[in-house]
């Protein structure tokens, strides 16, 4: 059989952390009387976590010291994780473990790439760190999508050549990774923001067994 390499981003494609990014950045946003709305949050999905305390600080028009940018990040951190915290299996996106399971079915090889530092934290609250072959998230890359290395990292691990991965990804700077690791971008979310995408879904109840099928064949 085939053998495809699938790459998943993790926030927005298996789960939905953004909401807990969201409040944890709002609250840091509101310490130095930043205002920090919903729409912004959405400019922060795939960002890396010091680039997204950078744009805050930037839309506030605030300077501060590294110090501080440093304590500010672990402060955030504590708030997302204390969420992270009491995240289970009920959080996992619909259709995702239909998904996984026909991968694994196929024997498909699975990766993660994700931006975040707290990847294995998340997967093993919501119980999926067992479907994955490969993780690798933030801790892992010196450059942030829309650099392509955390995907071309994923695909080494799996030993899959780029052009043969597929890539799950919900961000306009995820897409762009992956277009740029020459890899097949399947967009999770709405056409008018993942145009760059080769195909752009609203989310995996919209995939079916047989377009999953029609990727490993191809
Ligand atoms: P952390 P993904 C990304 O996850 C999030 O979309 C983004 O909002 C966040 O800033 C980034 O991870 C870093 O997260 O603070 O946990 O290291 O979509 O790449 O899975
Ligand atoms: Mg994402």
């Amino acid at each position: 059989m085939n053998k495809k390499g699938f790459i998943f981003d993790l926030d927005g494609v298996i789960v939905d952390t953004a909401k807990y990014h969201f409040l944890a950045w709002k609250e840091l946003a509101k310490s130095l009387d930043i205002e920090f709305t919903e729409e912004e949050n959405e400019q922060l999905k795939g960002v890396s976590r010091v680039r997204s305390l950078e744009k805050i600080l930037a839309w506030g028009n605030k300077t501060i010291s590294e110090e501080l940018f440093q304590d500010l990040m672990g402060k955030k951190n504590e708030e997302y994780l204390s969420y992270i915290s009491e995240m289970d299996e009920n959080e996992i996106l619909p259709d995702v473990p239909r998904v996984l399971n026909v991968l694994k079915e196929k024997q498909q090889p699975i990766s993660l790439g994700s931006a975040s530092k707290n990847a294995r934290t998340i997967l093993e609250r919501v119980n999926l760190k067992s479907s994955f072959d490969a993780i690798v998230d933030g801790n892992d890359v010196s450059k942030a999508k829309p650099d392509p290395e955390v995907f071309l990292i994923a695909a080494k691990q799996i030993n899959i050549k780029p052009e043969d991965c597929i890539v799950f990804e919900d961000s306009v700077a995820g897409v762009t990774a992956a277009n740029t690791a020459n890899m097949i971008s399947i967009g999770i979310g709405s056409k008018s923001v993942l145009g760059h995408a080769k195909y752009v879904f609203k989310n995996f109840t919209e995939i079916s067994d047989d377009f999953i099928t029609s990727l490993i064949e191809n």
